[in-house]
């Protein structure tokens, strides 16, 4: 890998930022203070160059990415009414609820015979009577199906309910979905762990330190798993570097996180956008920059950091590759957690897309399978795929 130039740090415009660049030179872990120094600068363009720095002495000028497809295969959750973030549970008999069989399931997967696919990302609700077998039934059939696909399946709140209804330990539940055929975890539910801001946003969820605890278990047997953090709501920023340190303590004790991706919150269509009168005035791309940046210089042990392009749009995506961002969320097909909220961004990135976004920022794209093993980087023989306009999948228009 060639040498990464060095930051000239007497060109940040915040003087406060010079002396935590100098640790992040130095190779230094970063303390709360000096997190707060990174939230509380408006030297964006500083902030960026120190992230840039930091990623690129990991990863060099490649950017991962992967071809997968998200499956929701229900909207019913028991927490529609104390999680005020979100647009996308319902309860049983509300308007909009539904709960897919495993065919409906199985028939929404098999898009992905048509399309260079190697990932199910599955997340839905906690549905008050999908059983575990439901899930691992879904899991063996996909692989069945899709021989060489990698499942990365259920976020550790789904877990932790799937143990509540079977009454069994969640490592009994986990051991189960792997020997289905899980790979991974997704790393959402996370939200921001600060009991207060829970308090407010998400009351009845597991808390903080419990979603750390069913990363543990995964991580103790072995199944890796990705982090999240949602911000742009209530949280303050203490409340982000202690959500921060509390994820660079279990990957200190256990390494199992693969990814960490910031989650920028959509306001609509939920109660909290309605209390907060920030319907329609999602985060701006100036926090979500700032956020992937901190969380690059923060998460010295987390080898890749993520952009969402569905929550934050390509473009702002293609932007963060030079922000600290070395992982661009993958094609994903269907997205209905931020549309539901809101989300104007398209629902598929095709392939080609994805490649052309990456390199046009000057970047070296490398198609990644969920456990960041690389299966492709030649690129050039890459030719767009017939249209699918008209096969009721929705088409990006521009990357
Ligand atoms: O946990 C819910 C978030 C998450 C809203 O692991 C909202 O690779 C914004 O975790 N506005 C689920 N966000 C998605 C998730 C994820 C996404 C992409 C990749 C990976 C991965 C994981 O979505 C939830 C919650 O934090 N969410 N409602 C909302 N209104």
């Amino acid at each position: 890998m060639p040498a990464v130039a060095t930051p000239d740090l007497s060109q940040l415009e915040d003087p406060a930022l010079r002396s935590v660049g100098e640790k992040v030179l130095r190779g230094e872990r970063l303390e709360a203070a000096d997190g707060r120094v990174l939230y509380a600068t408006n030297d964006l363009l500083g902030l960026g160059l120190l992230a840039d720095y930091a990623n690129q002495e990991r990863n060099g000028d490649r950017v991962f990415f992967s071809a997968n497809q998200h499956l929701n295969p229900t909207n019913v959750c028991i927490l529609r009414k104390t999680c005020t973030f979100c647009s996308f549970a319902r309860l049983p008999r509300e308007d909009g609820a539904y709960t897919r069989t495993l065919e409906e399931v199985f028939a929404e997967a098999d898009i992905a015979k048509e399309m260079p696919t190697r990932e199910f990302h599955i997340v839905g609700g906690l549905h008050p009577k999908l059983r575990l077998s439901y899930y691992t039934d879904m899991i063996r059939g996909l692989k069945e199906r899709h021989p060489d696909m990698h499942i990365k399946a259920l976020t550790a709140v789904e877990i932790a309910h799937l143990a509540r209804i079977e009454k069994c330990s969640m490592e009994d539940v986990l051991v189960k979905l792997r020997e289905a055929g899980l790979t991974s975890l997704p790393g959402g539910g996370a939200e921001v762990f600060s009991t207060a801001v829970r308090a407010t946003i998400a009351e009845r969820k597991l808390t903080g330190q419990e979603w750390i605890g069913v990363h543990r278990a995964a991580h103790a047997l072995r199944i890796p798993t990705n982090c999240t953090m949602l911000y742009g709501h209530v949280e303050t920023a203490d409340d982000r570097i202690e959500h921060l340190s509390m994820l660079r303590e279990l990957q200190d004790e256990t390494g199992g996180f693969l990814t960490y991706i910031p989650l920028a919150y959509h306001p609509d269509h939920n109660e909290l956008g309605e209390d907060l009168a920030r319907i329609g005035t999602a985060t701006t791309g100036y926090e979500d920059l700032k956020n992937i940046a901190v969380g690059r210089l923060f998460l010295d042990n987390i080898a890749h950091v993520k952009t969402h392009w569905p929550m934050v749009t390509p473009f702002l995506s293609q932007i963060a590759l030079n922000f600290g961002c070395d992982d661009v969320e993958g094609t994903v097909v269907f997205e209905r957690v931020y549309h539901d909220a809101g989300a104007t961004t398209e629902m598929h990135l095709p392939y080609h897309g994805l490649v052309e976004l990456i390199r046009n920022a000057g970047k070296r794209p490398v198609e990644r399978d969920s456990l960041y093993e690389r299966v492709r980087e030649e690129f050039d023989d890459l030719t767009p795929p017939p249209t699918l306009r008209g096969r009721g999948l929705p088409v990006v228009h521009a990357a």
